[in-house]
């Protein structure tokens, strides 16, 4: 097979401009969606430092530890700094870029002409910026033939975004952050905002108001112990607590009847549906007692401006999108939607994990349009200017199916770019071994590493936050810039760039000429949300983003009118539905439920407890590839995973802190050292996410609608470590 291959200068690629080393520059901190500003001075001696930005309208001076570290863990002994192919004997052996492309090429090409085009697949990421995934995306579908590729938003954001789009017609977050501020009752479920968003709890804290703070978690957590309510339900049981809610507010008229006239359909169904989670029945499913119930409606009715907030304890679950709409509804009943502090606001995971929703092309077609709809697929491809006949005709497989079709052997090729699935991946003990049996697994990051990086065939080093420009999109829907500020390592280069190179290299460059730059790129996506619910076409620039401090979507033509120039009278906070109008073609929210279902893996006489997983520390980030690089984060964290055990739980089994336990699931097990505690409920325990061996004990199962993965509920047992266990 030959491919002419494009001459590559590594260390300069047209993408990549150089450093302007004389001013400080703003750039949006690359770890979560609260998407804080950063200001990096001109580097000292080589070094240069980073700042929270004092005036932009979402840290206002102030960032988190992982913010303040951001540069130090880009400064790594194990970055990538040349491609790594495997050889004959295993070993990754450094290779040009011009090889690395041709072996990339070859070998993919290789797959699809042995098993069908559709036999290679991508991974991608809410950590790259919008102008990466989005090429990815349109590269990998329109230029390589995939017809199947998802994104690690898919094990956090997914049941966000069906739950919006079945109720509001879109996926559209609807709040501003000021909206904390601006409540009198706060209602957090499943979200540890404390630990996971920092800079979002400083917001609530600054409330004028001195809001109720009501938080739904059956762990009491940071969150919990500062809040003035804490609701500590059975996990999994929201739904019905909501539903028990729902008719404590319909039956004593605690309701806004005309706005759920004029702006929702479905409530005659819903009041039926609701009516039979009584108070026994939710003190039965929940164990929360008809007393808090009733407190709780009537903080809810009292409240004159109630937001409803959820993250992980809701969106990870195997019934997650119905739980996310049983908030929904809430706020729906309730007329709580569309005014300052108010909504039924999901709370977004990474720094541009809504970017990858909007533009990411995995299972939506890109600017949130629809693979099977005919116009969208030719409105895309006109503006692309490919042939419509490029544009496969169905979403393709999620995540997890793409994992069974690699089982299968379906899918032999895979490219996996910003994540970290051997550790992230829920059910390591099979995940690792489908893995494995790929043809040709390609991983392009900035560590080599990483758990994924290592059983890699072909690595490729990426350049990352501070070493490339793009925008992200926040949890609060705002597009914000990142910048180049300092060098990347050796030959790693920005994912843009590696995305052209092997657009060349396929052969199908011709396609995506007109991507030439970054900008250049976030061009097109301002042209394909044309009309869309997050039309962004009144944005100029990059400058223009900048000089208005971050531009929350949608920013049409007339918005950019009325703040043409960018002066103060920029709008920082806007949020949406403020006339009750919403994106379905009847203008209305669905009120949309279901009955609870069992879980799935019930703690037994065997697993007689059931864990929970999620985030353990303001420092540690995800699986810990970034932030053990610095020891300042890692100073602030427990370096060996640990287990959480309530008293009464560790008694029996004559467990004390500090002690090795052994923790086994029906699938597989882990050494840790007990933590005892009252913060987990009685009956679970809590182990973080960022070790590599939480995922070796889940239960792959998923919400039918989001395919989303349930991470935070299988049976596990406890015991003594014994002296046969090895370590
Ligand atoms: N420091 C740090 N911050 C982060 C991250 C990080 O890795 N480190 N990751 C970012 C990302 S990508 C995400 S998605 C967010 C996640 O942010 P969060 O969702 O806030 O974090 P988690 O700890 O995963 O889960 C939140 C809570 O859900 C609770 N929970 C478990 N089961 C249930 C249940 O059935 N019902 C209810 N109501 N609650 C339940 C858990 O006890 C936990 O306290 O954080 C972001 N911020
Ligand atoms: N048990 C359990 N498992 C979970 C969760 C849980 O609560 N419990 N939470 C889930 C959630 S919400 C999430 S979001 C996932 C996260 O899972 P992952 O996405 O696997 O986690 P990260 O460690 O953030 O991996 C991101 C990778 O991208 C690399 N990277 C960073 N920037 C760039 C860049 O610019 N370019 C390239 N090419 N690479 C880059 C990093 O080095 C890192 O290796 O984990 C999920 N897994
Ligand atoms: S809160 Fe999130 S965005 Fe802000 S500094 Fe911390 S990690 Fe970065
Ligand atoms: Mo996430």
């Amino acid at each position: 097979m030959t491919t002419a291959l494009p001459q590559v200068d590594a260390s300069r690629t047209p993408a990549e401009s150089p450093i302007d080393s004389r001013a400080a520059a703003d750039l949006i901190c690359g770890f979560c969606a609260t998407g804080c500003s950063l200001s990096v001075t001109p580097p000292v001696d080589g070094i240069a430092h980073v700042t929270p930005t004092l005036d932009y309208p979402v840290n206002t001076g102030a960032a988190c530890p992982k913010g303040w570290e951001s540069l130090a863990v880009m400064r790594a002994a194990d970055r990538g700094t040349t491609p790594l192919l495997r050889d004959n004997r295993g070993r990754l052996r450094p290779v040009p870029w011009q090889e690395a492309l041709r072996i990339f090429v070859k070998r993919m090409k290789e797959v699809q002409r042995r098993h069908g085009t559709e036999s290679i697949a991508f991974l991608g990421s809410g950590q790259i910026v919008s102008e990466e995934i989005a090429l990815l995306g349109c590269l990998a579908k329109f230029g390589m033939g995939m017809r199947h590729g998802d994104s690690n938003t898919r094990q956090c954001m997914a049941t966000a975004v069906a739950a919006y789009k079945e109720s509001f017609g879109f996926d559209a977050p609807p709040y501003t952050y000021e909206d904390l501020e601006e409540s009198d009752v706060i209602v957090l479920v499943g979200s540890n905002l404390c630990v996971a968003h920092p800079i979002l709890w400083r917001r609530v804290l600054a409330n004028p108001h001195s809001p109720q703070v009501i938080v739904v978690d059956p762990r009491t957590t940071e969150t919990a112990m500062a809040a003035t309510e804490h609701v500590a339900l059975a996990p999994k049981s929201d739904m019905v607590l909501f539903y028990g809610l729902a008719r404590l507010l319909f039956e004593n008229d605690w309701i806004d009847g005309d706005f759920i006239r004029a702006h929702t359909s479905g409530v005659d169904a819903y009041r039926q549906h609701v009516a039979k989670f009584t108070p026994d029945v939710v003190h039965r499913e929940t164990g929360i007692a008809s007393e808090q119930l009733l407190r709780l409606a009537r903080i809810i009715h009292r409240g004159r401006r109630v937001s409803f907030w959820w993250t992980m304890g809701v969106n990870q679950s195997y019934q997650g999108v119905r739980t996310a709409q049983s908030i929904i509804n809430l706020a729906l009943i309730t007329g709580n939607l569309g005014r300052p502090g108010t909504g039924a606001n999901s709370i977004t995971g990474q720094c541009n994990a809504m970017g990858s929703r909007l533009f990411g092309n995995t299972t939506n077609l890109i600017g949130g349009h629809d693979f099977s709809v005919t116009a969208d697929r030719r409105k895309v491809a006109r503006i692309l200017g490919i042939d419509a006949g490029r544009i496969p005709r169905d979403a393709g497989w999620p995540y997890h199916e793409i994992v069974e079709g690699i089982l299968r052997g379906d899918i032999r090729g895979l490219w996996v770019v910003g994540t970290n699935p051997a550790h992230s991946w829920i059910n390591q003990n099979t995940f690792r071994d489908i893995l494995g049996r790929l043809d040709f697994l390609v991983v392009q990051d900035l560590y080599r590493s990483t758990e994924t990086a290592r059983a890699a065939h072909l690595y490729l080093p990426a350049a990352g936050w501070g070493e490339k420009e793009g925008t992200f999109i926040n949890s609060e829907r705002r597009l914000a810039c990142v910048r180049r500020v300092v060098r990347s390592p050796g030959e790693a280069l920005s994912d843009f760039a590696i995305f052209r190179l092997v657009a060349e290299a396929w052969g199908c460059g011709e396609l995506f000429r007109s991507w030439s730059s970054p900008e250049a790129a976030f061009g097109i996506l301002r042209e394909l949300t044309r009309g869309q619910p997050c039309d962004i076409t009144g944005i100029r620039d990059y400058r223009m983003i900048a000089q208005l401090g971050g531009i929350q979507w949608p920013f049409t033509h007339d918005d950019a009118r009325h703040y043409a120039g960018g002066q103060s009278s920029a709008p920082h906070h806007r949020r949406l539905f403020g006339d009750g109008t919403f994106y379905h073609r009847d203008g209305r929210a669905q009120l949309l439920f279901a009955d609870p279902t069992l879980l799935p893996e019930q703690p037994n006489t065997t697993f007689p407890y059931l864990l929970l997983t999620g985030r353990g520390s303001a420092a540690q980030w995800h699986t810990q590839t970034r932030t053990s690089k610095s020891p300042v984060l890692r100073a602030l964290a427990p370096r060996d995973v640990y287990v959480e055990v309530h008293a009464d739980d560790a008694k029996p089994l004559r467990l004390v802190s500090g002690q090795e336990v052994i923790v086994e699931s029906p699938r597989g097990r882990l050494r840790a050292r007990a933590v005892v505690t009252r913060s987990v409920p009685r009956g679970s325990v809590f182990i973080p996410m960022h070790y590599e061996q939480t995922n070796q004990l889940t239960h792959a199962h998923f919400d039918p609608i989001s395919h989303q993965p349930s991470y935070k509920d299988c049976a596990v047992r406890l015991r003594h470590v014994e002296p046969w266990d090895e370590r």
